[in-house]
């Protein structure tokens, strides 16, 4: 039988681990039930600020709590941060000056809530969750999704900090909307967790692509398409250019993928070969997009893959919390 350190060995091997659940063994004429231990906790998240959302998530998954308290807990640490452009309070404003923010969650009984184009409110990941718990819908949207969170209790601030202010006024000069990959415009946090009761959760959260259509909405607050969780079979989250995530509703298209009997990287991969295949059936310049997802199966397996080398995502299990750079499929 696998004991725990041979199976954490065998884990950073594997960029995340083997694990057959209720597997049998081949060698005895009787088959014997072999349990092998699966790599729980474990928290996933987007980009380098995930070492920061994965240590606040860890602080809940580590005292047995819930990956949906996890999940919450740690995307709030860039929500709440001024200096993360991307994500919340300090995120770059659309082509207005409007800083509008997009999120969502989703539990293991498959629970969702979301808001999209909502402003002044810097934590949107729990506006979502409130959605999700308190009314009867599973999204709202811009002036209804304020009014629901003033209702709850949630503050009205501003959100435009001075420096994204200052960017903007500057990008008016030429107004040309042509987001650069991996600068600057699209830096989501996607969080997936498998907590110690093997139960998965995620939440997804951004300010979206900098100077966008007031109004425009990416994949982020779209279950199936930023996020997709089921319980049965593990998670997913992207990041990148919403449109295209959109397009093929990437995040549950990597789920399904994994039911099929992909490794979460290999879901990753297909899944991005999807967008490469339609960018080029569309005659687009798959140079000018970016898109990454993270996936993670029901065993604490997993991986990432994206369009273009500079993603990178962060892991925490029980051997710590580290950096990790993506595969990618463009290789010039
Ligand atoms: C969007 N996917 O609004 C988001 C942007 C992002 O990293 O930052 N992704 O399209």
């Amino acid at each position: 039988m696998t004991n725990r350190r041979t199976f954490l060995k065998l884990g950073a091997l594997s960029s995340g681990a083997l694990i057959a659940n209720n597997a049998f063994s081949h060698i005895s004429s009787s088959p014997k039930k072999v349990t092998i231990q699966s790599n729980k906790p474990i928290v996933l998240s987007t980009w380098n600020f995930g070492l920061k959302a994965n240590e606040a998530a860890w602080e809940v998954l580590s005292k047995n709590g819930r990956a949906l308290d996890a999940v919450e807990t740690g995307v709030m640490v860039p929500e709440g941060d001024p200096t993360e452009r991307s994500v919340g309070y300090g995120g770059r404003p659309d082509r207005d000056g409007r800083v509008t923010l997009d999120a969502c969650i989703m539990d293991e009984q498959a629970n969702i809530g979301s808001v999209a184009c909502l402003e002044h409110i810097k934590h949107p990941i729990s506006v979502a969750r409130a959605v999700m718990e308190k009314t009867p819908h599973v999204m709202l949207v811009g002036d209804g999704a304020l009014q629901f969170a003033l209702s709850q209790g949630f503050k009205k601030e501003n959100l435009l900090v001075e420096e994204s202010e200052k960017e903007w006024k500057e990008w008016l000069k030429n107004s040309n909307y042509k987001p650069i990959v991996n600068i600057e415009n699209h830096d989501t946090i996607g969080m997936i967790a498998l907590d110690a009761n093997g139960n998965l959760s995620g939440a997804c959260t951004t300010s979206g692509m900098a100077y966008k259509m007031h109004g425009r909405l990416g994949d982020s607050p779209i279950i199936g398409a930023g996020l997709y969780v089921d319980n049965e079979i593990g998670a997913a989250t992207a990041t990148g250019h919403g449109e295209e995530v959109i397009r093929i509703a990437g995040c549950h298209l990597v789920v399904e993928l994994m039911r099929q009997g992909k490794t979460p990287e290999q879901a990753c991969k297909e899944t991005v070969a999807r967008v490469v295949k339609l960018t080029a059936n569309r005659k687009k310049n798959l140079k000018d997009i970016q898109v990454g997802f993270i996936a993670l199966n029901k065993q604490g397996e997993y991986g990432a893959y994206c369009v273009q080398g500079g993603f990178n995502y962060a892991v925490h299990d029980s051997t710590g919390n580290k950096l990790i750079n993506s595969e990618y499929h463009l290789h010039e």
